[in-house]
C-alpha cells in the first residue's frame, strides 16, 4: 500500500519522495507516512478494509480514459497531497475573478473561478484571462485528522467566536455559515442548521465547504475533471472556444468512490506529537499561550457524537477553532469565497506542522499559497489583522524564546 503511494507521485516529485524514503532508514527520524497517513487505532477489520479501498482511490492515478480532464490540474489526491501531508507549490491551485463595483465576479464564462493549467491530448489547458482583478493561489493542506475535525459538535465552534470582540482583544473570530449543495450529503456527524437554513463550513481554506464529501467532490471536478454521481457535468475549458467535453460517458466515477474516499478521510489519524519531554518544547508551548496564538490555534477540542464510535468524545489537539478571521492587508487575497470575506481565512490546524517539509521536499511552505518558508516570516504576516496583537508579542520575544515557540510547533 505504502509502496504503492509513492509510485503515483509525478516526475518532479520524485526526487523529493525519495529524499524522505530514505528518511526512513534513519533510526528516530519521524516517519511522515506512519506518523500521518495511518488509520486511527481501533478500527474494526471490516472498517480497516473500507479504510484501505479509500486509500487507494486517494492515491489513484486518474487516465484521460478513466475520464481525466479534459482540463486538469493533477491526476491524483495524492498527487497535491504527498503523503496525505502538505502539498509543494509546483502543484498550486489558481483562483481568479473580477470586482465589478462591490460585487466579485468569478468569470466562469471564461473559466472561473479555478484555473486548469494542464489538458489532456487535443485540448487546450486554462490560463488566467484577461480582466480579472485578483487571482488568489492555494497550496494543499494536510487531510489527516479530517474525520476528528468533523466530528467536533456545531456548538462547540460556535462557542469559541466573538463577532462582536466582547472581550476586547481584537479578536472575533465568525463561523462560515453556507447552503448546502443539492448533492451535499451529510456524514454521521451531527449537523445543526442555523435559523436561516444554513450550515457550518469547516472545510477549504476559507471554508467554503460544509462536508468532507462537499470538499472531494469539488476536488475530483476543479482539480483533476472528473464529474461524479453528486455533479455530473463534466469539466471543460470555455476559454478555448471548443466547450465540448472528453470522450468518457458522465458520470466519470459513482457514488461510493465519493462516498470510499470520505470514509478514508475520515479514519485517518491524527499525527502523533513528538519530543514532548525536550525542555524548549515545553517551554515553547507556554510562550505560545502566553503571547495568545491559542486565541485562534485553539490547543483542545472535543468531539461529539459520530457514527464511528471511535470518532466519539475524543479530546483532540489540532490548534484551531475553525473560525475565520479577518487577518489584515497582509494576507488579504481581493478573493472572497463561500462566507469569507477576501480579508478572512479559517485558522488553519496545525497538527503535523513539523511534518510539513517532509512532503514538502526537506523546506517548509507556510500559509495558504507557501509564501512563507520560515515560523518568523509567518508571524509576520500575522501582523495588521486580527492577529496583529499575538504577532507584536510574540516578535518583541527575545530570539532565543522564539525558537522555543518554533520547537514547540514543529512538534506537532
Ligand atoms: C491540484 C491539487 C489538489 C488535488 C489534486 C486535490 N487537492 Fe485537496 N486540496 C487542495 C487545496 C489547494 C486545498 C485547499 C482548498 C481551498 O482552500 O479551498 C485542498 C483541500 C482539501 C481538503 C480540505 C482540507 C481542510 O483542511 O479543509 C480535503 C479533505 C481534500 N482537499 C481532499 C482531496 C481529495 C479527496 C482529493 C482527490 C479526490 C483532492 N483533495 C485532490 C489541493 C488539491
Ligand atoms: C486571529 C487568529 C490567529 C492568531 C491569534 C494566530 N493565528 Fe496563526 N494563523 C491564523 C490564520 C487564519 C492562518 C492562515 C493564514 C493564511 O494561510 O493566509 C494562520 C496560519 C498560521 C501558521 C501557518 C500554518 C500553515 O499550515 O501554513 C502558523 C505556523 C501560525 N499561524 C502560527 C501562529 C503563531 C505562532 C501565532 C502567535 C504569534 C499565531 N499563529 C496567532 C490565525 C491566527
Ligand atoms: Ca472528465
Ligand atoms: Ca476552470
Ligand atoms: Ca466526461
Amino acid at each position: 500500500m505504502k509502496a504503492n503511494k509513492y509510485l503515483v507521485v509525478l516526475v518532479p516529485l520524485m526526487l523529493l519522495v525519495v529524499v524522505s524514503a530514505c528518511n526512513k532508514l534513519l533510526p528516530g527520524a519521524p516517519d511522515s507516512e506512519d506518523v500521518i497517513a495511518e488509520p486511527i487505532d481501533g478500527l474494526s477489520s471490516d472498517q480497516l478494509a473500507k479504510h484501505l479501498v479509500g486509500d487507494a482511490l486517494f492515491a489513484k492515478v486518474y487516465t484521460p480514459e478513466e475520464g481525466l480532464g479534459p482540463v486538469f490540474i493533477q491526476t491524483a489526491c495524492e498527487g497535491c497531497h504527498i503523503g496525505d501531508g502538505k502539498g509543494h507549490p509546483i502543484n498550486l491551485e489558481t483562483r481568479f475573478g473580477k470586482w465589478v463595483g462591490s460585487t466579485f465576479d468569478y468569470m466562469e464564462d471564461k473559466g472561473g473561478a479555478q484555473m486548469q493549467q494542464r489538458s489532456i491530448a487535443g485540448f487546450t489547458p486554462e490560463s488566467v484571462p484577461s480582466g480579472y482583478t485578483h487571482k488568489t493561489q492555494r497550496l494543499a493542506p494536510v487531510v489527516t485528522g479530517m474525520g476528528l475535525l468533523a466530528a467536533v459538535h456545531d456548538s462547540t465552534i460556535l462557542n469559541l467566536t466573538d463577532s462582536l470582540d466582547a472581550n476586547g482583544d481584537g479578536i472575533s473570530g465568525r463561523v462560515a455559515f453556507l447552503s448546502p449543495k443539492n448533492y451535499t450529503e451529510f456524514d454521521g456527524n451531527i449537523h445543526t442548521l442555523n435559523p436561516s437554513g444554513k450550515y457550518v463550513g469547516r472545510y477549504g481554506k476559507k471554508a467554503k465547504e460544509i462536508t468532507i464529501q462537499d470538499q472531494i467532490v469539488f476536488a475530483l471536478k476543479e482539480d483533476m475533471g472528473i464529474s461524479s454521481d453528486f455533479d455530473v457535468v463534466d469539466l471543460v475549458n470555455p476559454q478555448s472556444g471548443n466547450e465540448s467535453g472528453d470522450n468518457v460517458p458522465d458520470p466519470e466515477v459513482g457514488a461510493s468512490v465519493v462516498r470510499s474516499l470520505v470514509f478514508y478521510l475520515r479514519t485517518l489519524k491524527a499525527p502523533t506529537r513528538r519530543d514532548l519531554d525536550d525542555a524548549d518544547v515545553i517551554e515553547g508551548e507556554q510562550l505560545f499561550a502566553k503571547v495568545g496564538c491559542v486565541k485562534c490555534h485553539v490547543p483542545s477540542l472535543k468531539t461529539s457524537l459520530s457514527d464511528i464510535s471511535l470518532l466519539s468524545n475524543v479530546e483532540i489537539h489540532p490548534f484551531t477553532d475553525l473560525l475565520l478571521h479577518d487577518m489584515g492587508p497582509l494576507l488579504d487575497d481581493g478573493f472572497p469565497e463561500g462566507d469569507a470575506k477576501s480579508a478572512e481565512w479559517r485558522t488553519p490546524p496545525l497538527w503535523g506542522l513539523g511534518l510539513a517539509s517532509e512532503s514538502q521536499g526537506n523546506v517548509a511552505y507556510y500559509l495558504h499559497d507557501g509564501r512563507a518558508t520560515s515560523i518568523r516570516e509567518v508571524v509576520g504576516f500575522h501582523l495588521g489583522g486580527e492577529a496583529n496583537g499575538p504577532a507584536t508579542l510574540f516578535l518583541a520575544l527575545s530570539e532565543a524564546e522564539q525558537d522555543q515557540i518554533i520547537a514547540f510547533l514543529n512538534s506537532l
